[in-house]
């Protein structure tokens, strides 16, 4: 059935520009864009339903590509413990940070991580989200990244926002590969990722490159494992010190390198060579009061797409808007509201493998919209959260 949405601008962000149509119209047919233009030259036909959007901006759904909303438990204590003077490494000797996180995991059950996630990405989706990327990586063995897997897994058959799960098994040592790294990195390159991918529920495969987490020769061999198995790789690179882990993701034709403050200009002409997307996530820049901006200059000098996202997570960005990270992608890291809007869109699309489908407001697309009662496209990284007047449809269809 065709259904005819009207009386609205939009911003269809092809190309990762505003692309603005003043007075359009949008034709959707079951779950896809069928038509969008000109409502001056909408084509004549009959539209058994017609909704008035009252002269709304239209843009693409919201795409969150990055967050790790699925994990037990959470880190405010250790928040306030900071601010009354204790310092990380104290916290983390005491068994506090990443570790605290894998423990609180595992102990809860996929029921206790499923309710706690719902509501975290139901917060998230409030901004106009229709497609979010969770990743494992609180588990750390077998059964507990399928434990979170299955939860990211059933988050997207239960909720209305498409989910895709990322495996992130290579996010930190568990503690029972204390100082043996290369057996954990084996360990995951033999049995879980095999497992977990035999079993569907892995779409990306990830890793933390980082002289804290694992090296780029380790990262490498999860690489080859993903590619063996037919998975797309991301990494999370260049967020603490310069190991090249972007050149690297680029090497695989990664779909992302993530965070990259500490990239340099050669990293971002590999990844503009690979056509690998650089995710910019603000609100671990933010949290972590870090000083070091990640090089604009040379990622739009190469062409690099650039991404944005929350990174929703209890230790460096419990971000539960991504709204707000579009607004301090533009004041921390200078984007332009455009930019970021793109970085939350098309670019985020193409981050998640997903921009033949996603991403834009073009016909043959999947008819995932937000319409907001807002001014300007750039009001989306103006406000900083709140709540904004909007519909949201998903698949060609209305959601509340
Ligand atoms: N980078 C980060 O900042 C987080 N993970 C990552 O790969 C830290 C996650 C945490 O502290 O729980
Ligand atoms: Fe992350």
């Amino acid at each position: 059935m065709k259904t005819l949405w009207q009386n609205c601008h939009a911003a269809t962000m092809a190309q990762g520009v505003y692309s603005i149509i003043e007075d359009a119209a949008i034709v959707t047919q079951d779950e896809h864009i069928h038509w969008i233009g000109p409502r001056a030259q909408l084509p004549t036909g009959d539209y058994p339903a017609v909704h008035d959007l009252k002269g709304a901006w239209v843009t693409p759904g919201l795409i969150d590509c990055h967050t790790h909303t699925v994990f037990g438990g959470n880190r405010s204590g250790e928040f306030e413990q900071r601010l009354q003077g204790v310092s990380y490494a104290e916290i983390a000797a005491a068994g506090g940070g990443i570790a605290s996180t894998v423990r609180a995991t595992r102990a809860a059950s996929e029921d206790e991580l499923f309710t706690s996630a719902a509501r975290r990405l139901k917060s998230l989706m409030r901004d106009g989200v229709t497609t979010v990327e969770i990743k494992s990586g609180y588990g750390l063995d077998l059964a507990n990244e399928r434990k979170m897997l299955r939860v990211i897994r059933r988050l997207g058959a239960e909720l209305p926002v498409s989910v895709r799960s990322t495996c992130l098994a290579a996010h930190a040592l568990p503690p029972e590969y204390a100082e043996r790294a290369d057996d954990y990195i084996e360990h995951i390159c033999t049995e879980m990722l095999p497992a977990l991918a035999a079993e569907g529920l892995v779409d990306a495969v990830d890793a933390f490159c980082e002289y804290l987490a694992f090296s780029p020769a380790q990262v490498e061999r999860v690489f080859v494992t993903a590619q063996r198995l037919g998975l797309p790789v991301k990494l999370h690179a260049e967020q603490l010190s310069s190991l090249h882990g972007s050149s690297l993701a680029a090497r695989y034709q990664a779909l992302s390198a993530d965070h990259l403050e500490f990239m340099t200009e050669d990293d971002a002409k590999a990844m503009a060579e690979s056509g690998t997307v650089a995710v910019l996530l603000p609100g671990a820049f933010y949290f972590l009061r870090e000083t070091q901006l990640p090089p604009m200059d040379a990622l739009r000098k190469h062409g690099v797409k650039i991404a944005v996202a929350s990174d929703l997570n209890p230790g460096t960005s419990p971000a539960l808007s991504l709204r707000l990270m579009l607004n301090m992608a533009c004041t921390c890291l200078r984007l332009t509201p455009e930019e970021a809007l793109a970085g939350a869109t098309i670019h985020a699309a193409q981050a998640l493998g997903m921009a033949q489908t996603h991403g834009s407001l073009e016909a043959g697309k999947v008819a995932d919209f937000v319409a907001w009662h807002i001014d300007r496209p750039a009001d989306l990284a103006y406000w900083l959260g709140g709540e904004l007047e909007k519909r949201v449809v998903r698949h060609g269809v209305e959601i509340d």
